[in-house]
């Protein structure tokens, strides 16, 4: 299952759903038609208890099973809605508005009893006012659950939206190193742009599709900007989901410090992400390889290669040079569009390697369609 947050449904409040229950049950009622007064009043009476509970519970079921069961998501959704939201309160909301759904259909089906069974209006009306009380009542306790609901969807719109099947590069690195600008210059079609909802930092998302195959690259603006002591939880969490998610880490120096951060600092950092996801393969990157002076002395090389093979199609998979820079680095420039088709390949080399098991590959039995 696929979580997209950004098309939840707007969350009604407590008075927008009573509003609505009960405007329409008055219209339901209005409909009836029977000359016989009795008659008449006992159906509008139950189809008011009726209809007003059937809104309401209907409300309540459809965004119970819109929303995601945390048991379904993918490991960086859960984690992101723990560190955004948390988990328990997400789980405790949804089943109040479950409860509260059969506790209204309950008083309804009690009250439509007690409003058949006599034949006195007066009675018929006050059955019909005790629904609506206790219905009320009801709505009333899950207000605050209604509110906690809506918030949350504000927040959660805001995550990346992150496929969990496909291969995810995480970029990190210091402020001002270039991550966002290294993912658009490989990224093909446009970047998405969202939020951690903790931080008001831009995120991007971009993509590149190698036979078939997307792959997602994600930045981390923001999250590693300061010592681990100082972090908050909900920035470990955000961290921890970034663990569950990658494939690769990038993580991208400065050397010509043109970021603002030392070369030092840029490599304790270093050390913090390694030691924060030791599973997850790293690869280090030099960023902004058009400041080196003199320039890297393979430069001309692969910036002739990398066009050769972009003139050509860019099909296949070449051995096309990496550039490197005097400590052996892998570097590559963003604004000058050199390295960056020589990354992509290495990239995927590397995600191939560090994926045990292929999602292209199928178990025997099983066929894709080449669309
Ligand atoms: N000369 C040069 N400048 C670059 C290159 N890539 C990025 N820059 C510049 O470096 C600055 C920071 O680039 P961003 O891509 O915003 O860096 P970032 O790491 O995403 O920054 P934050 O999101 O704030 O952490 C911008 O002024 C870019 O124009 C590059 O390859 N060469
Ligand atoms: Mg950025």
């Amino acid at each position: 299952m696929k979580v997209s947050w950004r098309t939840l449904g707007t969350v009604l409040l407590e008075d927008e759903i009573l509003d609505k229950a009960f405007s329409r049950a008055k219209k339901a009622a209005d409909r009836v038609d029977d000359p016989e007064r009795v008659f008449r009043v006992r159906k509008q009476m139950t189809r008011m208890v009726q209809t007003a509970a059937d809104i309401i519970a209907t409300e309540f079921q459809e965004l119970v099973s819109a929303w995601p069961s945390l048991d379904q998501s993918p490991l960086f959704d859960v984690a992101m809605i723990d560190a955004c939201v948390g988990c328990d309160e997400y789980r405790k909301n949804l089943a109040t508005l479950q409860w509260a759904s059969q506790q209204v259909q309950r008083i309804a089906s009690q009250n439509a009893k007690k409003i058949v069974r006599t034949g006195r209006t007066d009675l018929m009306h006050e059955a019909r006012r005790e629904a609506y009380g206790r219905i009320s009542s009801i709505m009333r306790q899950v207000g605050p659950s209604l509110v906690w609901l809506s918030e949350a969807r504000e927040t959660l719109k805001q995550l990346p939206k992150i496929d969990p099947v496909s291969p995810c590069i995480v970029v990190c690195g210091a402020p001002n190193v270039g991550k966002s600008a290294f993912i658009a210059a490989l990224s093909t079609g446009k970047m998405e742009v969202n939020h951690y909802p903790f931080t008001t930092k831009q995120i991007h998302v971009g993509h590149f599709v190698h036979r078939r195959l997307q792959y997602q690259m994600v930045d981390t603006p923001g999250l590693l900007d300061r010592p681990m002591e100082q972090r908050n939880h909900i920035e470990m969490q955000a961290i921890a989901a970034l663990e569950n998610i990658g494939s690769l880490v990038l993580f991208l120096v400065d050397e010509s410090e043109a970021c603002g951060t030392p070369y030092d600092e840029q490599m304790n950092l270093l050390e913090e992400v390694q030691q924060l996801l030791p599973e997850t393969e790293l690869m280090v990157v030099t960023s902004k390889a058009d400041l080196y002076d003199p320039l890297p002395s393979m430069w001309e090389e692969v910036a002739e290669q990398e066009e050769a093979w972009r003139q050509g199609g860019g099909e296949g998979e070449p051995n096309l040079p990496l550039l490197l820079d005097t400590r052996g680095r892998v570097c590559l420039s963003a604004t000058e569009n050199v390295g960056l088709d020589a990354m992509r390949l290495e990239i995927v080399r590397k995600v191939r390697s560090a994926r045990p098991n292929d999602p292209m590959q199928l178990p025997e039995g099983w066929y894709r369609s080449d669309d």
